[in-house]
């Protein structure tokens, strides 16, 4: 079991697309253990995209994203990082394959609808950016034991249980 940070960027948000793309991760059977709607800090926008400081697109992907709330999701689940990336797809709208969110809602380059941790060591850092941990909240969902194997259901020590 692993936890990625998701990101519904202004665009999705002001398109209302908002559940429809919830609604894709919990089809494949993630569980939300974390969700905020916030229009996002510059600063904290700054030390979420440091790896993209200087580059051409840098200044207007900060505007863009700090002009408007964005939804904030912490998604539990098997290999939720890669799988999450793979549902995202390509990060150009127009090169995105379709059946991705990505390919199927937008065609921009600039206002791609989401962004999804790429790395473990990404996530651990984005959640921590954006989640308290006390907003992180574990429970069980009745339908687990339907969508994992028996094997697959143990969580790592990593994981803790919040207390009741
Ligand atoms: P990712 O979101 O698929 O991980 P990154 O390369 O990490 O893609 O870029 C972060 C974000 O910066 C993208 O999601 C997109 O919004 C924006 N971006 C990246 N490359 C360009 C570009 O060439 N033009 C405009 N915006 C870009
Ligand atoms: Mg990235």
């Amino acid at each position: 079991m692993e936890r990625t940070l998701i990101i519904l960027k202004p665009d999705a948000v002001q398109r209302q697309l908002v559940g429809r793309i919830i609604g894709r991760f919990e089809d494949k059977g993630f569980k939300i253990v974390g969700a905020k709607l916030r229009r996002i800090p510059r600063q904290t926008l700054e030390r979420h995209y440091s790896d993209h400081k200087g580059k051409p697109f840098y200044q207007r992907l900060l505007a863009f994203m700090s002009k408007d709330p964005v939804v904030i999701l912490a998604l539990e689940g098997k290999n939720a990082i890669a799988v999450c990336r793979k549902m995202m797809g390509a990060t150009f709208g127009s090169k995105a394959d379709a059946g991705t969110i990505r390919g199927d809602f937008g065609i921009s380059d600039s206002f791609n609808l989401i962004h999804g941790s790429d790395s473990p060591e990404a996530a651990a850092k984005e959640l921590q950016l954006f989640f308290d941990t006390d907003e992180l909240v574990s429970y069980d969902i009745i339908s687990a034991p339907w969508i994992y194997d028996e094997d697959e259901l143990v969580e790592p020590p990593s994981l803790p249980r919040t207390p009741p």
